[in-house]
């Protein structure tokens, strides 16, 4: 380990936040609620003890999200303004923040939150085995004894409760549980939370969803479940890649799989690959493809004609089966 590059605790993550004056906080590329809702709300604390605070993301928040919760249309996706601080928000390695990696990489203080276990890139990581980032920004608002109310509360939750698939992925463990009991007490808008992230979908999604399902395809005696979806598939029923999120699940969902995989065309014979696995890591496989991410949860892009690009992945998926 590069001796510049510390292991944090929340107690010295206190003491920096309260040390500087201006922090730019930074969501990872493509963002999802753990970093959406750590950095706001983190950002809403650090505001409430006089600090100056901007938020930047280098890609464009979600419509809907920016409806439902106003404060994320603060994002940024062009870097602005003199900070003390640096802060990347649930970024495993420094290629997370996407546009801001370079202008990020370049600046001296910096800070890690976060929870997937990359490389130090930052002077400073609190990198905990948590279930979310959200869970060390909630202890982190704690430690610096920032009063709490309903805004805060819902951005923490939003990451709670994203991160753990709802409470039902196996990195749900009792700190989830105290941890959303306490979020629930101080007013965290759990039904906007859930609504949102859980429940709401557009006719698009939909119709995106039917598409994959009909085209699902198995594998060692279903022990493996394919869906694909291809840049005509979306452009025909006027959906955008972020429609896509989430469809892996219902290959992982049959019965028999222990591996479940979507592929959605991401350009022109560019498959973005999404894996999920039950009780049967992928992450590895991801790995070789370039990828990464959870242990059970895992992603990479993949390059090639659809047919070659399916034949790569169920040989990988085979030597682990
Ligand atoms: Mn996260």
């Amino acid at each position: 380990m590069n001796s510049t590059k510390k292991t944090a605790t929340i107690e010295q993550v206190a003491q920096l936040l309260r040390r500087y004056d201006s922090f730019a906080l930074f969501a990872h590329t493509n963002p999802d609620g753990d970093t959406i809702g750590a950095t706001v709300a983190l950002g809403l604390a650090l505001r409430k003890i006089g600090k100056r605070v901007a938020l930047f993301c280098d890609s464009p928040m979600d419509e809907k999200i920016q409806r439902e919760f106003p404060e994320t249309a603060e994002f940024r996706r062009e870097f602005f303004g003199k900070y003390d601080m640096f802060v990347a928000v649930d970024c495993g390695d420094l290629n997370r923040l996407g546009e801001f990696a370079d202008l990020y990489g370049r600046f001296g203080e910096t800070l890690t939150l976060d929870h997937h276990g990359g490389e130090y890139y930052s002077r400073y990581n609190l990198v905990a085995k948590y279930a979310s980032t959200c869970q060390i920004v909630y202890e982190t608002v704690r430690q610096l004894g920032v009063e709490w109310d309903k805004r805060i509360a819902t951005y923490l939750y939003m990451g709670l409760c994203t991160d753990t698939g709802n409470f039902s992925h196996n990195n749900t463990d009792k700190e989830c549980f105290l941890t959303a009991a306490d979020l629930c007490e101080k007013h965290a808008d759990m039904e906007r939370v859930n609504r949102v992230f859980f429940k709401d979908t557009t006719l698009a999604e939909v119709k995106l969803l039917g598409r994959a399902l009909n085209k699902m395809r198995v594998y060692f005696d279903g022990k493996m479940a394919l869906m694909y979806l291809t840049k005509k598939d979306l452009d025909e029923v006027g959906a955008d890649l972020s429609a896509t999120s989430g469809i892996v699940q219902n290959a992982v969902n049959v019965d028999t799989a222990k591996v479940g995989v979507m592929l959605t065309e991401y350009a022109d014979n560019v498959y973005k690959v999404s894996m999920r696995g039950k009780d049967f890591p992928v992450r590895e496989i991801c790995r070789k493809f370039g990828g990464g991410g959870h242990l059970y949860a895992s992603g990479c892009m993949i390059s090639g004609f659809l047919e070659d690009v399916i034949e790569k992945i169920v040989r990988e998926v085979g030597f682990d089966l």
